[in-house]
């Protein structure tokens, strides 16, 4: 954790933060600016779309790591969540000549064209946070294991209804690979328990595209169907909407999902969201950051077995990516709930 945080922080979080694997403990000296001559190097985060707080972390996070390094970090990336304008940007970033480009995408193929286009000319490139297909990318930085995350939110929303109610899911884009294989992976958890999920059946999905109208739009929809009892929204921008019309309402609806501390301590407090997950946004940034650094400087290639050195984080290895090609995971997913709270929501 960055010193100013750590000091206000320092009493309360300490035992939580320990339990965070890939949580950073300041135990590494980051690099000092310069090492490998790399002042000059660029890279730049591309956000799902700009607007998005949680992207704003990523970004806190990415910027952070550039600054150890001495690369200079762009911020770039849509109004709204689509992939055509990151192709746009992405063109933009190669006839500029950047050294990196770091992408949450908006679709898992179609930016293919243009990032082999950028690595073809010697820039590196990853995905983080919600993935490309191998083909498009040299790694991927996973935040949290994609099973434990689909299986978890199911698992939650049988026990807050008791075992009884429909479950509907408020995500993100229909395109967004993240929230996907999220609820794939729930999907999967349905299935393979037949007999103790008889009684919450999947009603519904919808999607809020992460933009906070939509989304809140989308949930009043859902709140017309009597059969559903609880939301699960795998976006933070989806829980902060639902989170405000199931507190409009007074509605006996529950939420869970993945959302924000900061954006999320009102509802967690009221009960309106008995708990919800998440990792440190931050951290996923910080971490892009140095490997996209570790790639451009040739320390890696971003194929299995590969390590490098990621400042606060430690040493992280490049693994097989069960969906495709690499990744490098940042840890395990956080569960926030009214004992928590409090300690985190001024963290992120
Ligand atoms: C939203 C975005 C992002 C996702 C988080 C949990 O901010 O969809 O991609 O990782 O929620």
């Amino acid at each position: 954790m960055r010193p100013k945080k750590a000091l206000t922080f320092l009493v309360a979080s300490i035992m939580v933060i320990s339990l965070l694997a890939g949580c950073r403990m300041g135990k590494e000296t980051p690099q000092t600016p310069g090492d490998d001559a790399q002042a000059k190097a660029t890279y730049a985060f591309v956000a799902k779309d700009v607007q998005n707080p949680y992207m704003q972390k990523v970004f806190e996070g990415f910027k952070e790591a550039c600054d150890e390094i001495g690369a200079t970090a762009l911020y770039k990336g849509p109004e709204v969540a689509t992939p055509e304008k990151q192709i746009e940007i992405i063109n933009q970033l190669v006839a500029q000549k950047v050294s990196g480009i770091a992408i949450a995408a908006n679709d898992a193929d179609a930016l293919q064209p243009a990032l082999q286009e950028a690595m073809n000319a010697g820039i590196s490139v990853i995905s983080l946070d919600s993935a490309v297909n191998k083909d498009s990318r040299q790694t991927h930085i996973q935040q949290a294991d994609p099973e434990k995350i689909g299986r978890s939110l199911i698992q939650a929303a049988h026990e807050m209804v008791d075992g009884e109610g429909g479950i509907a899911i408020l995500s993100a884009t229909a395109q967004a690979t993240n929230q996907n294989l999220w609820i794939e992976w729930m999907k999967k958890e349905l299935e393979e328990n037949k007999e103790k999920y008889s009684k919450t059946p999947l009603v519904k999905i919808a999607y809020g595209d992460d933009d906070p109208t939509k989304s809140t739009s989308e949930t009043q929809a859902l709140l017309t169907d009597p059969s559903i009892k609880i939301i699960i929204a795998p976006t933070t921008v989806g829980m902060l909407a639902a989170g405000k019309v199931l507190q409009d309402k007074k509605s006996n609806v529950k939420l869970t999902g993945l959302g924000l501390p900061s954006e999320m301590a009102p509802f967690i407090e009221d009960g309106t969201c008995p708990w919800m997950y998440l990792w440190n946004p931050v951290d996923i940034g910080y971490l892009s950051g140095y490997a996209i650094n570790a790639l451009h400087t040739d320390k890696i290639t971003g194929k299995v077995g590969d390590t490098f050195a990621a400042g606060e984080l430690g040493q992280k290895t490049v693994t097989a990516d069960p969906a495709n090609g690499t990744e490098v995971m940042l840890g395990d997913p956080f569960k926030f709930d009214s004992e928590n709270i409090a300690d985190w929501k001024d963290v992120y």
